[in-house]
């Protein structure tokens, strides 16, 4: 699929490709166990066609598994044009590529930050029946990852404060267009908070939380695992490590609501993470 002005779409390629990338889904668990020697995480995209043509570059260079940590939609312009390139990927190649569910990939958020318009504006004829399908196909989406026997787990936003491991997540149900679930919310909402050990309620709203070093280390432990890899906080420098190195936070545009931002990607070969900065691969 050609991106920027070039791109057509026409409802009936939408809604076959949905159809396709939805039974994939099914397939997967809510959370997704992997194993690679080469493992390639990218954050939160938000739209971002200039961070999305340069992580497409990097993509014909690796030859890894690749970790899509969720926030596809919204804030951006090119929205449909990034996620229609994903649902294609995954469709060609559904073992190369995990894309986990962030809390844009919701209805209730995804309808007033810009998913919506941008479906009414680009495809005015029955943007709604595409809107509700791509709400559906969202639902399917895991929403963490292990990697290599629990060493990884790849997340969109944080720990539930409720979450003693990585198997009380294994229990969230699938299918959930609204989210209703508390412990859903929170793996899509909460953020890490070096200055806090137990928890506190987060800004972002009710139901949301700040989780601290006590949290962290006891569901790690619980897990048995080394390193959370998340997006969802906006990080203008790209990338911050959390709690003595062991949760790395990265965030992917290279433009966010009219702001330049250092975007990262992140590669974990051979036990060694590196941090790779997109503005390398833009074009
Ligand atoms: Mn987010």
């Amino acid at each position: 699929m050609t991106s920027g002005a070039l791109f057509v779409i026409t409802l009936d390629y939408a809604i076959d490709l949905i159809e396709d990338v939805m039974e994939i889904f099914k397939n997967e668990k809510t959370v997704e166990s992997k194993h690679s020697k080469c493992i390639v995480f990218v954050g939160d995209i938000h739209g971002d066609l200039t961070a999305w043509n340069a992580i497409r570059s990097f993509l014909k260079e690796e030859n890894a598994l690749f970790v899509f940590l969720g926030d596809y939609v919204d804030r951006g312009n090119n929205s449909l044009e990034i996620i229609v390139d994903l649902l294609e990927l995954k469709r060609a190649d559904p073992s190369k590529f995990i894309l986990l569910r962030g809390n844009h990939e919701t209805k209730e958020i995804n309808e007033y930050y810009g998913f919506l318009w941008e479906l009414q504006r680009k495809i005015p004829t029955n943007y709604h029946i595409l809107y509700e399908k791509f709400n559906e196909v969202f639902s399917q989406m895991p929403i963490a990852v292990t990697i290599n026997d629990n060493q990884i787990i790849g997340i969109h936003g944080g720990i539930p404060i409720q979450a003693e491991s990585i198997s009380n997540l294994m229990k969230i149900p699938k299918g959930m267009i609204s989210i209703t679930n508390p412990l859903l919310l929170q793996v899509l909402w909460n953020d890490p908070d070096d200055s806090i050990s137990n928890y506190a309620p987060s800004p972002r709203g009710p139901g949301i939380y700040l989780f601290g070093w006590k949290i962290f280390n006891t569901f790690m432990n619980n897990s048995e695992s080394k390193y959370l890899i998340r997006g969802h906080t906006y990080l203008p420098e790209g990338a911050r490590y959390f709690f003595n190195g062991k949760l790395l936070s990265i965030f992917s545009p290279l433009n966010y609501v009219g702001q330049r931002v250092k975007g990262k990607i992140a590669i974990f070969c051979d036990n060694n993470l590196k941090l790779i900065d997109l503005e390398t691969y833009r074009k």
